[in-house]
């Protein structure tokens, strides 16, 4: 006997269950794109071709600076002009790694010497001695400054003496940029005064700590503080003062005693006197991405065990708690079997290349898979994306993460896949970055647009890995696999553990030897990703053997990046389908529709089991919809005179400012900021906003910089609305606004989507005499006023209609 039992859920339907979504836009990324076709191999006259490519790519930027902005730090590539601290207007904290240090042409120095341009490595070199200097009454970022500006600095110099050894030229040079890094470096090291010995996050580099604007400094991130070593190190070890490297070690320790004891996990902000934790938010991305990758790189450079054995605990952890196949979730590091958030930041692609530098091969080509398709579906890898794959923030400022796996991936295995991949990521960034002054970043991957930027990563890493990439190590003047890549892409000998007066000495252990396994390559490697993509591609076709026999598959067990996972729900007769709408060819919306058939099972009992998995889907999305409306703010306003009848606006939190909760809500008459954006000193219209529900727009500068802007002119709370038109709450996922880890912003602070703020300024236009008043507040909270409203009005009419009822 066949039943036949259909469920089925309408498109749109904006709670539906994030797995299946996820598996939902796997499957439409595998039809329609090129990763269902065999790799192509390349042929060597294409890879060449590609490199060369990728070395016009590089003068067209740097020339574009040099002409246009040097001595600048960076090059606005719309304006053409440079971006100058304090003369070119602030985006806020966004510009603390700017220190008037020509920081763009510091951190391109090493790639002039990857490319073989000495004669513009020489001339640059000669610049900076000329025209660089650090004394400036300037707040920095110490981690910034130190991996492009102390990094930058330290590789020059160690190829500027290479090059005198080898290539018989710069004979002038006798050490300058040496000594220009350690003037750097004691600029930084007042910021390693704390009890605990973590640096602070910023210094003013000619007063240190004692910038009146650095007293109440306290908070820093765990890759800011642990993003030292690798640097300070090599610069102890080549001037012989150890002070460096024994202040970098120092807050490795001091960091590695801040994990928790139970998980083995880290959290992203911390506070430096203390030690607490301030964010537990535990994944590999924003805010501790290179505190694993200088632990593990530490070991590589410096042969210290100690720091193996940290990665390796560290490691684990992430693998058991934060690893969900190819995906990676932040977990609370005090509660690591709770996801913490539902999506990922596209900082975390560095991840597979460590994971191929630490040997764990195939997690790093299933990531870089996922991310694959990722970039695929929305032309770049967004800022941030949802578990469903879908954009949570859609800025794209050119990073090299992906490209930088990519490198790792194909050093590691030869697979013609990651040059493939790498081509597109190449014409991408010609196609929809190139401008005829440089390449600028995009503000918002769904509407391709460009933002006045070209970050100094952009010279010294992205195209730095493209252009290593498509270049036979054989052909390069260095022998990369000598050198530790840092974060920021400069080279360090692995020779600087036996340099100077090493505090630590060099062991090599053999169980764990880097080099070798880099050097084994290409090897039996070679036939693995391939063997490793496949199923997350393939699993719709049904070409690959069954491996649920027996055990049913519950709803709660279910994971979208388990490939025997997402074959077993297809066997049991779920059909997803994907309808992506979309325009020039890219997919701006993604509807998904389920389908449930018993017929469509593989046999009745898989049938029955589809039919409890649904079942317990629907359960789930029940549940999850109860715990989405309870983070869900409400901007609520009365429609009528009286103030009888009230609607509510969804709107999302902010990580930065205080939470409503319970019945709280704040309560102001709404008004624009002008200028909209809120990103200059003060507002136009200060003089009126005091005790305002300021609205500003969101882009050019940070949600943080708006919120202390709104508060300093004295708003009650700030609403910032999206700057995507037709964004809507009901069509995407609603998101919490990150801040930069400082606790000063005490006004509440939600975000609103085009759409809903649509609706609000539309009210706001019809009400012009009279300014519009709205309550901010917990959605859950509005709901159940309303509901109370509803009884209270109920209780009345049959108050009213009960004598009649006795009667
Ligand atoms: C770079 O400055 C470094 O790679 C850093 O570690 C984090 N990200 C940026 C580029 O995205």
């Amino acid at each position: 006997m066949t039943a036949k039992t259909t469920a089925s859920f309408a498109p749109g339907h904006r709670l539906m269950l994030t797995f299946l979504v996820a598996l939902c836009i796997l499957v439409a990324c595998v039809l329609s794109t090129e990763t269902n076709m065999p790799t192509q191999n390349m042929s060597n006259k294409e890879r060449a071709e590609l490199r060369e490519e990728a070395r016009d790519m590089f003068y067209h930027a740097y020339h574009a600076y040099m002409e246009n902005a040097y001595p600048a730090d960076e090059l606005m590539p719309l304006s053409c002009k440079g971006r100058y601290r304090g003369v070119t207007p602030s985006r806020g904290d966004m510009d603390d790694i700017l220190g008037n240090f020509s920081m763009t042409l510091v951190d391109t120095l090493d790639t002039l010497v990857l490319l073989g341009d000495f004669t513009e490595f020489e001339h640059a070199v000669k610049l900076v001695i000329r025209d660089v200097q650090f004394d400036s009454d300037i707040i920095v970022s110490v981690f910034e400054t130190n991996i492009r500006m102390v990094g930058g600095l330290l590789s020059a110099h160690i190829l500027a003496e290479y090059l005198q050894k080898h290539a018989d030229t710069m004979h002038w040079y006798k050490g300058e940029l040496l000594e220009m890094s350690r003037e750097l470096g004691y600029r930084l090291l007042p910021a390693f005064n704390t009890s605990t010995g973590i640096p602070h996050a910023r210094v003013n580099l000619r007063l240190g700590m004692k910038d009146p604007m650095l007293k109440k400094s306290r908070e820093t991130c765990t890759a800011c503080a642990g993003t030292i070593l690798l640097e300070f190190a090599a610069l102890s070890r080549l001037t012989g003062d150890p002070i460096f490297e024994v202040r970098a070690h120092a807050a490795m320790d001091a960091l590695w005693k801040l994990r928790h004891r139970g998980s083995d996990l880290m959290g992203t902000v911390l506070n430096v006197h203390s030690g607490d934790w301030v964010r537990r938010d535990s994944g590999v991305g924003a805010g501790i991405d290179s505190y694993y990758e200088y632990l593990f790189k530490s070991y590589v450079l410096l042969g210290d065990d100690k720091y193996l054995a940290r990665f390796n605990r560290h490691y684990n952890a992430v693998m058991k708690y934060v690893s969900e196949g190819p995906m990676l979730l932040d977990v609370l590091m005090h509660r690591p079997h709770a996801k913490s958030k539902n999506f990922m930041d596209s900082l975390l692609a560095f991840w597979p290349g460590l994971q191929v530098l630490s040997g764990d091969l195939k997690p790093a080509v299933q990531t870089h898979e996922m991310l694959y398709q990722v970039m695929q579906m929305h032309t770049f890898i967004p800022e941030a994306f949802t578990v469903d794959f879908q954009i949570h923030w859609g800025q794209h400022p050119l990073r090299p993460e992906f490209i930088e796996s990519t490198y790792f991936l194909y050093r590691a295995t030869g697979d013609h896949h990651y040059l493939q991949v790498g081509k597109r990521a190449l014409k991408t960034l010609q196609q929809h970055a190139k401008v005829s002054c440089g390449y600028a970043a995009v503000n918002d991957v769904r509407t391709g647009k460009h933002e006045d930027r070209m970050d100094s990563f952009v010279l010294s890493e992205t195209i730095k890995y493209l252009f290593l990439l498509f270049s036979d190590p054989q052909d390069l003047i260095i022998n990369v696999d000598e050198f530790v890549f840092t974060t920021e892409a400069h080279l360090l000998p692995l020779s600087i553990a036996q340099l100077g007066n090493a505090t630590f000495s060099f062991r090599q252990s053999d169980e764990h030897n880097v080099l070798d396994f880099m050097r084994t390559c290409p090897s039996s490697n070679k036939l693995f990703p391939e063997k490793v993509r496949k199923p997350l591609r393939n699993f719709i076709t049904g070409s690959c053997p069954r491996t649920t026999a027996g055990k049913r598959l519950s709803a709660l067990d279910f994971q979208a990046s388990n490939a025997d996972h997402l074959r077993a729900v297809y066997d049991m007769g779920i059909t997803m389908v994907s309808v992506g709408d979309r325009s020039q060819g890219k997919i701006i919306k993604q509807y998904s529709r389920y389908f449930f058939a018993f017929i469509q099972a593989k046999s009745h009992e898989e049938g029955e089991m589809g039919l409890q998995f649904m079942q317990e889907m629907l359960e789930l999305t029940k549940m999850q919809s109860i715990n989405q409306l309870a983070q869900l703010q409400a901007v609520a306003y009365a429609t009528d005179e009286k103030a009888q009848d009230w609607v509510a606006l969804m709107a999302g939190p902010s990580h930065f400012s205080p939470e409503l909760i319970g019945d709280q809500f704040v309560e102001g008459d709404v008004m624009l900021a002008q200028p909209l954006r809120a990103c200059d000193e003060t507002l136009e219209n200060a003089a009126e906003a005091k005790g305002k529900i300021l609205v500003a727009e969101r882009g050019d500068c940070t949600f943080v910089s708006k919120a202390r802007l709104a508060q300093k002119v004295g708003a009650v709370a700030l609403i910032v609305c999206d700057n995507v038109p037709g964004s809507s709450g009901e069509t995407q996922p609603m998101f919490a606004m990150s801040g930069d880890g400082k606790d000063d912003v005490l006004i509440p602070v939600v975000f609103m989507y085009s759409v809903e703020f649509g609706k609000l300024t539309a009210v706001m236009q019809r009400r012009k005499q009279q300014p519009l008043g709205v309550r901010v507040m917990q959605m859950v909270e509005f709901k159940r006023w309303q509901l109370a409203k509803a009884q209270r009005q109920n209780q009345t009419v049959a108050a009213t209609q009960k004598p009649d009822k006795e009667l």
